[in-house]
């Protein structure tokens, strides 16, 4: 053990899809966010807690950074604004196969007035076939604010992910761990599960569809070695529920199967999950609604206000 030891909180902070969560998974070692080749794919923030010999750093994901408009998107910078609030370190993911845009700049200017030691993380490098292209974008961003470190990273296959956490273990004050060495994340398994679905639906979906589904989890029993889950996926419109449940029901019998395996993973039982679809017009400028995307406002497990819909059991 070191003589002092290190603790705080770095967040990560960038536009959306840059491989913030992926980055998140990677750095801590499990799975605590999902991810999506969709954009605005992360709704809350995500803690995730990365643990050594002689620090601790309790990683904060959250929400892509963009106009955020309607009260979803705008609930969702809040989040950031909170993630960037009185941090130790910001940590500004990009993904380094992308040409930087205006959107970058206005996300490097809001991340930069946080007030902490800034870093450049320039993620996917494992899609860079020249990696000399990596000076130029170093360059340009350098120009947008003033980043402590620079590092190429692939969250995908680990590289520069060693070199990033000795960065920002550095960066950390002297302090005691916050948590147990082995302690990964805050949020409840509830959450989790239902977040594991939203992720499937996300993976089996297109267009309009992802960003107007929620998940709740309507129930949650323990039955010797089973844990048997009701869960609703809410939609805004009927069309958006056919596509969901698919012919012949095939589509909603595929996610709530890849749904069911990750949960079953997490929680180490066997788990049975019923799926059932929900159509819940606007949903995402209903505040009470949108408030629930957020288990720390006590959403996640509904109300008792009843559902109906197709049921696919898996
Ligand atoms: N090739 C490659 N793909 C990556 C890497 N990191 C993330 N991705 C992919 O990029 C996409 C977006 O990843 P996410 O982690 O969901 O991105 P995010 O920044 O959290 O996105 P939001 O939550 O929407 O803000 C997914 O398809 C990932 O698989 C990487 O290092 N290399
Ligand atoms: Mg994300």
């Amino acid at each position: 053990m070191a003589e002092t030891y290190r603790a705080g909180f770095a967040s990560l902070a960038g536009r959306p899809n840059a491989g913030k969560s992926t980055l998140l998974n990677a750095l801590v070692g499990g799975k605590v966010a999902i991810v999506s080749a969709k954009p605005q794919t992360t709704r809350t923030i995500v803690q995730g807690v990365w643990t050594s010999d002689d620090a601790q750093i309790v990683f904060l994901d959250m929400p892509g950074i963009h106009a955020g408009k309607g009260l979803l998107g705008r609930r969702m910078m809040e989040s950031v604004r909170t993630a960037l609030d009185g941090r130790d370190l910001l940590l500004y993911v990009a993904d380094a196969t992308r040409p930087v845009t205006r959107e970058d700049e206005r996300a490097v200017e809001m991340v930069s007035r946080g007030g902490a030691p800034l870093f450049l993380v320039l993620n996917k490098i494992d899609r860079l076939e020249d990696k000399r292209l990596l000076l130029p974008l170093i360059e340009r961003y350098g120009k947008m604010a003033e980043f402590a470190e620079s590092v190429p990273v692939s969250a995908k296959t680990g590289a520069g992910l060693k070199e990033l956490l000795a960065l920002a273990a550095a960066r950390m004050p002297g302090s005691p761990a916050m948590f147990p060495e082995d302690y990964l994340t805050d949020q409840p398994e509830r959450f989790l599960a239902a977040e594991f679905l939203r992720e499937q639906v996300l993976e089996a979906t297109r267009q309009e569809v992802p960003h107007a589904v929620a998940v709740r989890i309507e129930s949650w029993q323990e039955e010797g070695r089973l844990t048997r889950i009701a869960a609703v996926v809410v939609v805004e419109r009927a069309g958006q529920k056919a596509i969901l449940i698919g012919a012949k029901g095939a589509t909603l019998k595929r996610i709530a199967t890849r749904a069911r395996e990750a949960m079953e993973e997490m929680l180490g039982r066997k788990v049975f999950l019923e799926v059932f679809v929900k159509v819940e017009p606007g949903w995402r400028e209903n505040p009470r609604l949108v408030e629930s995307v957020d288990w720390r406002e006590g959403g996640v497990v509904a109300s008792d206000d009843g559902f109906q819909g197709e049921s696919e059991t898996s």
